[in-house]
């Protein structure tokens, strides 16, 4: 398309003008779009005294289908001396035009109500193979209520391979399963909180052995059910191996739920033949730890290391965006699972999410009396989901 200097000077030639003139300040021809929808047009100098305002329109490249003049319009007129025709008399016209629309283009509303129209609901199964989660937070297995925290456990696995077989027969294709411990797996005996000792329902040994033996036992039921199945888990602060002052005596690889994770682990590795495809990821010391659940990357984290302050949504993300900053484990992921804060929590965050797992405690009045919330077990459970090359979706307490 010629521009605009060109359009004069053709249209200066065609009066036989000798040079294009100097048009006025706002008197420039051209249309000038104050937004979307409206703008100003300014005609060419003619001979002839009455503006075609669709011609003009067209001749800017303006679909006059689309576009319209409001009335009223300025008009201005000069004389200029041309060599063909001696002296000549010009008219000039500025007019306001919009969009006849506002802002929406009419072909663009037409295709919207057609695809509307011709839609018709139809089987869309995602694509790619997805990750299949169970993610264990916070069973706390020692205080009161651990008898239906076992239970709850248990029913969770049965409903699990419910959702694994369902989802299956709903066209998505699951292969990788995933068992996530999130911390807590046992309450400990003291240090923790003021009247722990006296609240506790088991001792050590036998809370290491039954949550070990409950894991152990999701792993063998979840086994069969999978092409592969990964064991991954992070510590939290129950698990840390502290003095009466609640001060922790070694340091951060010190922790019973790393223990726990690991002697499931080191089960399902004592029998290749059934669990040969079963591995495990679990850290030495850190605190949060990162991996790949069919292609999307996941992090885990306990969420005691993010301080009581932050419980809020705006709290934890504000840490995970600190240690992405700081380049932390963390970082890379998309998809953060955290335990610690005990309610279901799904929170989208422009392209990452973060799930605050619920507990599967059988609640406390202690934790509730801090917090609020978690009196009862009427939201405890194992939040499932799967994971594939679109992210989480699929979530499902169990
Ligand atoms: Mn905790």
């Amino acid at each position: 398309m010629p521009g605009m200097i060109d359009r004069l000077k053709q249209s200066a030639d065609d009066l036989g003008a000798d040079r294009v003139t100097k048009f006025p300040a706002g008197w420039t021809p051209g249309i000038e779009m104050k937004d979307s929808s409206s703008g100003v047009l300014v005609t060419r100098p003619s001979a002839k005294q009455a503006a075609n305002w669709e011609e003009e329109l067209r001749s800017w490249g303006f679909d006059p289908a689309l576009y319209e003049v409001i009335e009223p319009v300025q008009y201005r007129t000069w004389e200029m001396y041309t060599t063909a025709q001696g002296v000549v008399q010009l008219h000039y016209y500025k007019a306001n035009i919009r969009s006849r629309t506002e802002g929406v283009l009419a072909a663009d509303a037409e295709s919207m109500k057609r695809s509307i129209a011709k839609h018709r609901a139809k089987a869309l199964p995602l694509p790619g193979e997805q990750g299949f989660v169970f993610a264990i937070a916070d069973p706390q297995v020692g205080k009161p209520g651990s008898d239906a925290t076992i239970g709850r456990w248990m029913e969770a696995i049965d409903r699990a391979t419910d959702q694994i077989r369902f989802l299956r027969s709903a066209g998505v294709s699951i292969g990788e399963v995933w068992v996530l411990t999130l911390g807590d797996l046992i309450e400990q005996c003291d240090g923790f909180y003021s009247y722990q000792a006296f609240d506790s329902v088991l001792n050590r040994r036998d809370q290491i052995t039954v949550a070990y033996r409950a894991l152990w036992h999701t792993i063998r039921e979840l086994a069969p059910l999978s092409s592969r199945l990964v064991v991954a888990g992070v510590g939290g602060n129950h698990g840390e191996n502290r003095t009466r002052g609640g001060k922790v005596v070694t340091g951060p690889a010190d922790n019973d739920d790393l223990l726990i994770t690991q002697m499931a682990l080191d089960l399902a590795r004592a029998n290749e033949d059934a669990y040969g495809h079963v591995e495990g990821q679990v850290p030495d010391s850190a605190l949060s730890i990162s991996m790949e659940i069919a292609g999307w990357p996941v992090g885990l984290a306990h969420g005691h290391q993010m301080g009581s302050r932050k419980r809020s949504s705006e709290g934890v993300l504000d840490w995970w965006a600190k240690q992405t900053f700081g380049g932390l484990n963390v970082a890379q992921a998309r998809l953060l699972l955290t335990g610690h804060f005990h309610s279901l929590r799904i929170v989208e965050d422009g392209s990452r999410v973060w799930c605050q797992c619920p507990t599967l405690d059988d609640g406390s009045a202690y934790y509730a009396e801090r917090t609020g919330s978690g009196a009862d077990s009427e939201s405890s459970g194992v939040l499932t989901m799967t994971v594939g090359p679109q992210g989480p979706d699929h979530f499902r307490k169990v």
